[in-house]
């Protein structure tokens, strides 16, 4: 039987004959009611989720999918129009139909494929497209099955530029969608890492009993530990769920193996113990050297598997970085923009993205000189990752920052050039590539992209945190990061209103920002941390977001980075006035109080709303950005319930969740590992590995706007809006500003050991600058600690951190040493004894190339922190 006549004749102006090409073999047609696998194949939906790639940008034109193909492309898979996520059944019937037009006139083949390499047929459609648009139609069997294959139009090769446009496209026979249903594993969901002894100790359970329930903690031997009586909390409008709570907090005892069972039910197994989240750190910031540019990846340190040749070093084939030239018509030099780290599944090096990623990792250093759990930086020493420059004498954490740091100095505009002293907006290849795809094997042609201000603002601010931070180590490099930051601040200024367009998204994220006073916000107080010039201080002051609400339920990111500057102002010294600084501290600790509060309404813990508004692309990092919140107003205030609620937030990204996933890759019973990545893709090659250690999955989106996640996920409660495959790009992706949240709050917890009671402070310090010499080249300080506890220290050690390049050049009453910005005062022989309520003082010299020079934000006394006065 051949396909029904009148639909052909009521489907478009002219029908071809059929052809019996293809893999697929020519057969009688499904019945009319068979089910539709094609997505919005009318387009009345728009572009989503059609993509393509060697073409011009698609778009919907009087109600058909049209672009452009230039002429003379080698062959026609060299440019297509698709869709992903077809699931196609072994040996099932279907009609595969569309109407094409080409002006001035090419062939066109439909193909049904796998996706990626070998690209495997499973059927072919030809047709020959001319100017009027005509329809197609041919029923097949499939050979093979593929639950995720692709739909392809091949519209390269002809000899002629092209306009194509595309209309109807339906692909009828199969089955319906089988209703996806996750495995969710025990109904008892817990933190599958576990729980810090002093801290809190929830877990969700999903029930439909309305009454309170029995809860019993056990060790891994079965033996009962705890026990006691959840609390009942209703539905759940983010899991669309009916759950309970069981809180087991005052169980402290270390262990492992632990199961909380509740319900009939049994938890994953979990820890009780003071160093869970020590690796974490190093595994959260592995991340980075892995995603890194420009330098062959070193199995010997990270694991054979990971091992990989330098992408985007001008080697064939890959064609750039270190000669880029500009899209068409935007500049007319070429930069050398090697290095850096790719964003995230894709090969793009985004300037925009890179900023909040390198700020939250400078960040995290940053902490360790003010934060009294951050010990002075010894979880960040050198040493502490597996990275080419350890044994360098500088913080490992610094050195991966600084491997983005060079890139984003590189994206600056020269001078003598148009828009000198701004940041080209990211520099990606022209058209999307296939995944996996090694970097080194990326064949596409790589372009800078428009400088934008909101991409200058974000290197004017690294490269002033870059200032500060890198000064003690490497005075050149931070005074390159110094010129690069005000040049940058400059341009933005004389180009406040230069906004990457929405629509620039082929071959890379469109990383578009219609709103930068943030980032001018944000850059103008880097800028004054680091210079503690009066004219920043005026520009950040006259700021909307100085006094603004900075701290938005759903958390900040990439496109809203006033957070970014508000905390830095609260925690980097500087020179703000007392109550100035004091409003600045209790916008922190406000904004903690409402994610506390969040988090108590939460029936899974997490410090944001239920809604689906709040689940989008990449959620779990806004979720961590909260945490950090929390974790910043702890270390502000040492109010331990903060630190409790940055504690929980890390439970729901480790399995307290409703899908009872942990999102960190390698992390938990049950870890997402099929993160989106063109480098870590076994999902779709077995012989390439998983996501490292420690990568954090974008999360659950109730947006989908990825096609697989789309037809898999539809309809979906907001918290369910995950799936752990390579295919879901929006919900399942790995990016360098989530991994840099995630190496944010892994620090934080690192540090605080066991997480119990705080001790009030048994110590008080004075630091008094007696001011700069004459000349500027140096100043005279004198530090006093009075002991205020009750026992007599005998012996002791002070240490504190400038800001910048402060270098001590002699001292007296104390022997001083001082590694990076943190200096280290010991006892004499003479003075080793305060007796409570006394005191011990030492003074000394220390030089300086200017900058500002603020008082230090935190004094220790044996490692304790004291009360500044
Ligand atoms: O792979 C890309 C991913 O990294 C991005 O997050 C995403 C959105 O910008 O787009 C990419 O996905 C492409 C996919 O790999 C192939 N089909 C076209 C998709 C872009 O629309
Ligand atoms: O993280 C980005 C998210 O906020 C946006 O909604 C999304 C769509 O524009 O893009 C995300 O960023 C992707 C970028 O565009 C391309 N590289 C991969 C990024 C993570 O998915």
């Amino acid at each position: 039987m051949t396909p029904p006549r009148h639909r052909l004749l009521l489907a478009a102006a002219t029908t071809l004959v059929l052809t019996g090409a293809g893999t697929g073999a020519a057969h009688a047609a499904p019945p009319p009611d068979a089910p539709e696998q094609i997505e919005n194949g009318d387009f009345t939906a728009g572009v989503t989720p059609w993509f393509s790639y060697g073409t011009g940008a698609l778009a919907v034109t009087d109600g058909r999918l049209c672009t452009t193909v230039s002429g003379g492309l080698a062959n026609p898979w060299d440019a297509g129009i698709g869709q992903d996520g077809v699931p196609l059944i072994a040996g099932a019937e279907y009609t595969l139909g569309f109407a094409v037009s080409a002006t001035p006139g090419t062939a066109v083949k439909a193909v049904l494929q796998l996706g990626t390499a070998p690209y495997t047929t499973y059927a072919a459609v030809d047709a020959n497209a001319t100017g009027t648009a005509q329809r197609v139609e041919q029923t097949f069997t499939v050979p093979d099955g593929n639950p995720s294959a692709q739909l392809i139009f091949q519209v390269g090769g002809a000899a002629a530029a092209q306009t194509v446009c595309l209309d109807d496209v339906s692909l009828r026979g199969g089955e319906p969608p089988t209703p996806y249903e996750p495995d969710t594993g025990p109904r008892v969901r817990v933190n599958q890492v576990g729980y810090l002894p002093g801290g809190p100790k929830n877990a969700t359970v999903v029930t439909t009993a309305t009454e309170p329930l029995p809860w019993q903690l056990r060790a891994s031997t079965g033996a009962l530990l705890a026990g006691g009586t959840t609390t009942a909390r209703g539905p759940d409008p983010a899991s669309g769920q009916t759950v309970q709570t069981a809180d087991f907090s005052s169980y402290r005892t270390p262990g492992s193996g632990l199961t909380l069972t509740v319900d009939g039910e049994t938890s994953h197994p979990f820890d009780i113990s003071g160093t869970l989240y020590d690796r974490l750190r190093a595994d959260s910031l592995q991340f980075f050297y892995a995603q890194r540019s420009g330098i062959a990846i070193d199995g010997d340190l990270i694991g054979d598997e990971y091992a990989r040749p330098a992408g985007h070093l001008g080697v064939a084939p890959n064609q750039g970085d270190t000669s880029v030239p500009c899209q068409p018509g935007v500049c007319d030099y070429t930069l050398d923009v090697h290095g850096g780290w790719y964003d995230a599944g894709d090969h793009g090096k985004y300037v925009v993205n890179g900023g909040i990623a390198t700020y939250q990792l400078l960040s995290t250093f940053e902490r360790t000189r003010t934060a009294p759990t951050a010990a002075g930086g010894v979880g960040l020493a050198d040493g502490t990752l597996r990275v080419p420059e350890r044994g360098n004498g500088v913080p490992d954490i610094l050195d991966e920052a600084r491997w983005e740091l060079e890139f984003l100095l590189r994206m600056q505009v020269p001078a003598g050039q148009p828009l000198a002293g701004m940041a080209h907006h990211k520099i990606h290849d022209r058209s999307w590539t296939g995944l996996p795809l090694a970097p080194h094997e990326d064949p596409q042609p790589r372009e800078l992209h428009p400088p934008s201000t909101a991409a200058t603002l974000n290197l004017a601010a690294t490269a002033a945190q870059c200032a500060r931070l890198y000064a003690p180590y490497d005075a050149a490099f931070a005074a390159r990061c110094a010129t690069a930051a005000t040049t940058a601040y400059a341009a933005a200024t004389t180009h406040p209103t230069v906004y990457a367009s929405p629509s620039d998204g082929t071959g890379g994220g469109a990383y578009d920002d219609g709103n930068v006073t943030d980032e001018f916000y944000w850059a103008a107080v880097e800028l004054y941390l680091s210079t503690g010039a009066q004219t920043y201080l005026a520009d950040l002051s006259a700021s909307p977001h100085h006094t603004g609400d900075v701290f938005a339920p759903r958390g900040f990111g990439w496109q809203s980075t006033a957070a970014l500057g508000r905390l830095d102002l609260a925690t980097v010294p500087n020179g703000l006035p007392a109550t100035e600084l004091t409003r600045v501290r209790a916008s922190v600790t406000a904004a903690a109080d409402a994610y506390l509060a969040e988090l108590r309404r939460q029936a899974y813990g997490l410090p944001m709303p239920g809604d689906a508004d709040s689940y989008f692309w990449g959620a779990n990092s806004s979720i961590i950005n909260n945490a950090v919140v929390l974790a910043t107003a702890f270390d502000l205030t040492r109010d331990a319930t903060y630190r409790d609620g940055a504690v929980q937030a890390m439970d729901y990204l480790l399995g307290r969740n409703a899908l009872n996933i942990s999102y960190v890759t390698g992390w938990g019973e049950h870890a997402a590992e099929n993160q989106h990545s063109r480098i870590f893709g076994n999902q779709l090659d077995p012989s390439l590995p998983h996501p490292p250690a420690g990568s954090l999955a974008g999360g659950a989106n109730a947006a989908l706007q990825d096609p697989f996640a789309a037809q898999l996920l539809a309809g979906c409660a907001p918290m369910f809006c995950y799936v752990d495959d390579i295919n879901s790009y929006a919900t399942n992706e790995v990016a360098i500003n989530w991994n840099s949240a995630l190496a944010w709050i892994a620090s934080f917890l690192a540090d605080q050991g066991d997480a119990g009671a705080v001790p009030a402070p048994t110590c008080s310090a004075r630091y008094t600058n007696y001011g700069a010499w004459q000349g500027g080249s140096g100043f005279t300080a004198q530090v006093t600690v009075q002991n205020t506890g009750a026992t007599p220290v005998n012996g002791w050690s002070v240490r504190l951190a400038f800001t910048g390049d402060q270098r001590v050049r002699e001292a007296w009453l104390a022997k001083v040493t001082q590694s990076g910005a943190t200096m280290t005062a010991r006892n004499e022989p003479y003075n080793a004894r305060i007796n409570p309520g006394g005191t011990a003082t030492f003074g000394f010299n220390a030089t300086t190339n200017g900058g500002a020079n603020p008082n230090p934000g935190l004094i220790t006394l044996n490692g304790a922190p004291c009360t500044l006065t």
